[in-house]
């Protein structure tokens, strides 16, 4: 893919972007992110390719082999409340350990949620997902992003308020993704059923086993309903399949 820079007046406008701020837009794609500090290095294709110095933050001293690796903000566009046109909603950091989701409706009405995130995170574009099949979508924030394995809150919408998703005991629902070599972390739906596949691969150092187990998503809460147990399947058996876009809306 194919990265972009230059005027995109409209974000700049949008984002109220002044100098010493780049904006990049994804060609093809509804997705832009932009960065603060002094460009001096590009790695190239992909949006975490940018390597910035952080004005302001640690301007002069992270130079050299401490630069950092950093988009302060990505954009993606979906229709969250499912009435009118689409919704602008931009994961930014706040500071090393929070980001912000803040959506933008039509009448400019602005809706944020503030979320701790792994240290030094960049903004990963948000999952949009309709997880409930019924109005209005959730959102999947990455809270943190390992080398291998990655996780997501769920937010959902309701009455202009973005609610953190609970499952059991009222903790946050984490969703996993990954696992490497030596695990296999993975969450799809079918239909309005959310599952979650957790498997450990067996001392044959070939094949997983684990356990997938079925929610459904109410409000603001998961609640389970079944688990399932498997052994011994390949890595690319279905059960270990991301299917990842079987929740997208
Ligand atoms: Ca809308």
């Amino acid at each position: 893919m194919r990265l972009m820079c230059g005027p995109s007046a409209q974000f700049r406008q949008a984002h109220n972007l002044g100098g010493g701020r780049a904006t990049f837009w994804l060609p093809g794609t509804n997705r832009a992110f932009g960065i603060r500090g002094d460009i001096h290095a590009s790695k190239g294709p992909g949006d975490r390719g940018v390597r910035t110095r952080r004005g302001g933050r640690h301007d002069g001293t992270d130079s050299g082999g401490g630069a950092m690796s950093t988009a302060a903000w990505v954009t993606t566009y979906a229709n969250v409340d499912s009435r009118g046109g689409d919704e602008r909603v931009t994961i930014r950091d706040v500071s090393e350990t929070q980001h912000e989701m803040v959506v933008t409706f039509d009448d400019g009405t602005i809706e944020r949620y503030r979320f701790d995130v792994m240290e030094g995170m960049a903004p990963r574009t948000p999952r949009i997902t309709d997880i409930d099949g019924r109005d209005g979508e959730e959102v999947l924030v990455t809270t943190s992003a390992g080398a291998n394995t990655m996780r997501f809150r769920i937010l959902t919408r309701a009455e202009g308020r973005w609610l953190t998703v609970k499952g059991s005991g009222n903790r946050v629902f984490d969703l996993w993704e990954g696992g490497g070599m030596s695990a296999a972390s993975r969450y799809r739906c079918e239909g309005t059923t959310l599952l979650t596949v957790n498997a450990t691969l067996d001392s044959n150092g070939r094949t997983y086993s684990g356990k997938v187990n079925k929610y459904k998503l109410n409000g603001a809460k998961v609640d389970w309903f079944n688990t399932t147990s498997f052994s011994g399947v390949a890595k690319n058996d279905p059960v270990l399949s991301y299917g990842t876009g079987s929740c997208a809306r």
